[in-house]
């Protein structure tokens, strides 16, 4: 049966099994969250707010920093340390044809085969909302599905690294020898959001000058805030362990401050604040669709009434129109 046509019964027989460990399972659930509308809305209702206390891990970076080959060799690590792993390998800027490119990709996972492991990747396409909403409501159902270890693998692309950033509770940044330049570029918005670096691909000329360039953009924050920089040879699997420590350390470092508690309190925060904002704009969606904004329109364009009073009017409808269909 189409993911659009599942009924509320259908999803929480589908979540009973995601908890039993079923992957299948689990992979049409966040389907369905992909998709948004009714049946979205019924998964989430089954969910409780948080799981058995998930842990999640961002890796993050440009197209090609070797996200994905360092998240296969940090599963081995994951997997030892945590007993099972998902990963969700989220791609923001895919058109259409990406979808399934990445899909080859991760099926190229040498770990993809174990029932201990459970590997998704996640397209922007059709999505209510955009990438964030359903990648966080992923997150959750992982973590209601008992999985105890989430990474999430993301392209970098502003807004949405962002994004991403406020869903994990340690974000990983990878970068590339060479890439002195961006860094001093994009200093503010790194050190925003990495908790860690890795500079991946270690074996390439220019890793001491990156080095360098990192740690002089990192020099004025307070030593207990200064992230680790951790260099791999991912396509050889060295630092892999490195990398692992690193991320212990850092879960470690949060738990015991009280920062990873203010953390997820941030991230409810968000999430709210995105599904709020994901059905306000279904709902103006249908306000613009329905013709209500017309004639307004069309006053405005005659010089009869200004764009804030238009905009007043069909905020009070869309008030309106929310409330009722929360009501109905
Ligand atoms: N020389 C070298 N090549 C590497 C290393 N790690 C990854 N690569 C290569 O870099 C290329 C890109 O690797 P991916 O892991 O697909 O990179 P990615 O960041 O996941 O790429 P996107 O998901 O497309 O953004 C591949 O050809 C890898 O084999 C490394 O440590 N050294
Ligand atoms: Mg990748």
């Amino acid at each position: 049966m189409a993911v659009s046509q599942l009924s509320a019964q259908d999803t929480d027989q589908l979540l009973e099994r995601a908890r039993a460990g079923d992957r299948g399972a689990l992979a049409r659930l966040i389907s369905v969250l992909e998709r948004g509308g009714d049946a979205a809305a019924s998964v989430e209702r089954g969910l409780s707010s948080r799981g058995a206390g998930g842990y999640t891990v961002g890796i993050t970076g440009a197209p090609g920093a070797g996200k994905s080959t360092l998240v296969n060799t940090l599963l081995g690590e994951a997997l030892a340390d945590a007993g099972r792993v998902a990963l969700l390998a989220v791609d923001p800027t895919s058109p259409l044809s990406r979808g399934a490119l990445l899909g080859d990709r991760v099926r190229m996972h040498s770990h993809a085969a174990s029932s201990q492991v459970f590997i998704r990747s996640m397209a922007s396409r059709g999505q209510l909302g955009g990438l964030a909403v359903a990648t966080r409501s992923a997150r959750r159902l992982l973590e209601a599905c008992g999985w105890p270890l989430i990474l999430i693998e993301t392209v970098g692309v502003g807004q949405v690294e962002l994004d991403v950033a406020s869903t994990t509770d340690t974000v990983v940044v990878v970068l590339n020898p060479g890439w002195g330049d961006e860094v001093q570029a994009n200093k503010a918005g790194l050190m925003e959001v990495a908790d860690i670096f890795v500079i991946n691909k270690a074996d390439k000329a220019g890793l001491q000058a990156t080095r360098r360039d990192l740690e002089s953009a990192l020099a004025s924050l307070p030593a207990e805030r200064r992230p680790a920089i951790v260099e791999t040879v991912a396509s050889e699997g060295r630092g892999a362990a490195d990398l692992w420590a690193a991320i212990a350390s850092h879960r470690e470092a949060i738990t015991l401050s009280g920062e990873l508690a203010s953390r997820r309190q941030q991230q409810l925060r968000a999430e709210l604040h995105g599904l709020i904002d994901a059905r306000l704009e279904a709902e103006l969606d249908q306000l613009f669709a329905s013709g209500a904004a017309d004639t307004h329109l069309e006053a405005v364009a005659a010089g009869a009434l200004d764009m804030a009073a238009a905009g007043d009017v069909l905020l009070r409808e869309l008030c309106r129109r929310a409330s009722a269909a929360i009501a109905g």
